[in-house]
């Protein structure tokens, strides 16, 4: 290559450097979540709630409307479970219909619709099969489409993503056999071919969905580390990686308790050759790409989470008024209507948190990391217990198979099947723990910031005294704030009845910011690890956020007319609910039996409690002696290199 040419090359990689390393801090709004933690309850960041585009949401509704009708007419969900796979015509239908590139903006050939109206696609999708699900979500959620969009180069888009919207199967490729929950201990290498141009990948994914089905993927890999400020640092860099190419192995499908259709499997790199040109954003910043491509990925979730659980209720209600026993509907019995009501206003709060989230992206310039951690945390495991609760009341039915059910005459509904999909969801796209996890950081990060040498005991001497001096100011001026506020006083009357429920918040975050100081006081530079205390916190702002969330959707339904005042109902019914929990969460955070616990559980890692065992017959077998079952050998699934 000529040396000008170089050098323009180099001034333009660097120009887009600088403006990509800024794009996080683009933000013009900080979070609402991020706020809250720090005792500050700004409601103007999410009230009035975010509207769609009247254009958009007229569009959006011929392409729902149509999504919706195919999968009530078209997709078998019992036939795929039982075949374990997906048909060619669904797909090639699913494609036509521009299910594959609903986010892809036009000038591709996609849909070019917003988060907003892709999650309710998702919800769609999520209230009828799983499996489906993943498959459109693993394509455009976080395979090639979602970081293709954010980072991708113009040439790069036109390479891609006319293939992508046609729909050109991709998936993520992170997780590895030592790498999961902490991908950055992933071990796939990428080094530089001798020639310069490309990079040669040799490394095993595991886990990666659609990945027995993908014609793409992005990989990220480590590539060799760099010295800065005289320390070596690790880097990973994401490649767009062709599963065509020479030395991309399709090594296994993965098999799974629930989501049987799912094209989930182990993809082996050997020796493969990657063009420079087809590494995403710049080397070294793969890891931040994925946490990145996560956090909107991690948003789609929640809608699938509400739409499966809008599902369970359709069950429940049928079931709970055509069931009789002693003489009356089981509705009627009490501890069934309770679980009914429960249902209800969460599933409303659901919605709420995955609409509100979603729409705050499309408003654009906002720091979603913290919500979508949160929507991701809260509807998969609300849902989780809304999918328990309908099988306890569909009972015996609940856990008998739709097939058998079919197979004596009655109508095969498929709890059984909804909670095998389901379960996953508390798992993958970032564990509850890990979403607990991130969010406790984040909420503590402000006090760290503020007092970190104050509590941390390598800090000594003037250093020490000049952290007591910063905090000290700081918190002068700032902890007599915590005490005031306006949840006190008549405030929030536009909210009519939900006005006392963000009168609580208002309150309640401050106290959660109060509290948050006084662990960090109590527990200094150990409250990083005492995650049963932090998740705690998590937990109390996860029922704010929710409450917040759902009181504003109310009352953007309510000003709509539309079902607003049967929104208030069950929002002020979400509220009723969470306020207990989130006194009781106070309470604990000071009065548990937190260490009794840790100490027991290491005894039992320990051996110590091995009697406990006895009596049982165990785990005995050894693992060669478990073979697969002929439904889930590798040599059913083509499987290509
Ligand atoms: S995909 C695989 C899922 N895996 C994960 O989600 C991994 C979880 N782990 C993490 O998120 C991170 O490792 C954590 C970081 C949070 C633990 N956004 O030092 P660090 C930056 C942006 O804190 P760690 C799957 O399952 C941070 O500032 N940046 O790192 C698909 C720092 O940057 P810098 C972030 O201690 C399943 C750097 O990263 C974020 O390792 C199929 C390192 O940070 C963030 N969020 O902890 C899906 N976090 O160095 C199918 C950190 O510049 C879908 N950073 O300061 C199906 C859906 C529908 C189904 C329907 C059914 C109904």
């Amino acid at each position: 290559m000529e040396d000008k040419e170089l050098a323009k090359k180099a001034t333009e990689s660097e120009a887009r450097e600088v403006a990509e390393a800024a794009r996080e801090k683009e933000w013009t709004r900080p979070s609402f979540l991020r706020e809250l933690f720090m005792g500050r309850f700004d409601i103007s960041l999410i009230h009035p709630h975010p509207e769609q585009d009247p254009e958009e949401e007229a569009r959006a509704r011929e392409f729902l409307d149509k999504l919706a009708e195919f999968l009530r007419a078209r997709v078998d969900s019992e036939a795929i479970d039982r075949e374990g796979r997906i048909s060619e015509e669904i797909v090639e239908e699913l494609r036509r219909m521009g299910a594959f590139g609903i986010k892809i903006p036009r000038e591709y050939g996609g849909l070019g619709f917003s988060q907003l109206t892709y999650n309710r696609a998702m919800a769609l999708v999520g209230s009828k099969d799983g499996s489906l699900g993943a498959l459109l979500s693993a394509h455009q959620s976080i395979g090639v489409p979602q970081p293709l969009k954010l980072f991708g180069t113009p040439e790069q888009k036109k390479r891609y993503m006319p293939r992508l919207a046609r729909g050109a199967i991709s998936a993520f490729a992170l997780t590895e056999v030592h790498a999961g929950s902490d991908p950055a201990n992933m071990s796939t290498m990428a080094v530089p071919a001798e020639d310069g141009n490309a990079f040669i990948l040799n490394g095993e994914k595991l886990w990666c969905t659609n990945g027995t089905r993908a014609e793409l993927l992005v990989v990220m890999a480590r590539t060799p580390p760099k010295v800065v400020d005289g320390k070596e640092k690790r880097q990973i860099t994401a490649f767009i990686v062709e599963v065509g190419w020479p030395g991309v192995e399709v090594v296994r499908r993965c098999h799974f308790m629930g989501l049987k259709a799912i094209e989930n499997g182990v993809i082996r790199f050997h020796n493969v050759r990657v063009p420079r040109e087809n590494i995403l954003w710049k080397e070294g910043a793969g890891l931040k790409l994925a946490l990145i491509t996560l956090n909107t990925g991690r948003l789609t979730l929640p809608s699938a989470a509400t739409g499966a659980s809008k599902t369970a209720l359709e069950i429940c209600r049928r079931w709970c008024n055509e069931r009789i026993q002693w003489g009356v509907p089981i509705g009627k019995h009490e501890a069934i209507a309770e679980k009914i009501g429960r249902m209800a206003s969460t599933i409303f709060a659901m919605e709420s948190i995955a609409e509100l989230s979603a729409s705050l992206v499309d408003r654009g310039g906002y720091d979603i990391r913290l919500e979508a951690a949160m929507a991701k945390m809260f509807n998969s495991e609300a849902g989780w217990k809304i999918v328990d609760d309908t099988m306890q009341i569909r009972g015996g039915r609940g856990y008998e198979t739709a097939a058998s059910l079919a197979a004596r005459g009655e109508e095969p509904i498929p709890v059984e099947r909804m909670m095998r999909d389901f379960r996953i969801n508390l798992i993958f796209e970032g564990s509850s723990e890990i979403m607990r996890l991130f969010l406790a950081r984040e909420a503590v990060d402000f006090h760290l910031q503020i007092a970190g040498d104050l509590i941390n005991p390598k800090v000594r001497g003037k250093a020490k005294l000049r952290a007591l001096l910063k905090a000290g100011l700081f918190y002068a001026r700032w902890y007599p704030n915590l005490w005031l506020g306006k949840g006190y006083l008549p405030s929030f009357g536009e909210f009519g009845a939900l006005a006392t429920h963000l009168r609580f918040v208002e309150r309640s975050c401050r106290k959660l910011s109060r509290t948050l100081l006084y662990a960090m006081m109590r527990h200094g530079p150990r409250l990083e690890r005492k995650q049963m205390t932090l998740f705690r916190f998590v937990d109390i702002g996860a029922d704010l956020f929710a409450m917040s969330a759902a009181c504003v959707r109310a009352q953007m339904l309510l000003k709509k007319g539309q079902d607003g005042s049967e929104a208030v109902r069950l929002a002020d019914h979400f509220c009723r609910l969470a306020r207990p929990r989130v006194k009781t969460g106070f309470h604990a955070v000071f009065h548990n039996d937190d260490d009794a616990t840790y100490k027991i559980a290491q005894e039992v890692l320990a051996g110590k409690h091995l009697w406990m065992e006895k009596g049982v017959a165990g785990l005995h077998h050894p693992l060669h002696e478990i073979v697969p079952a002929p439904s889930e050998s590798p040599e059913r699934e083509p499987i290509h290199t």
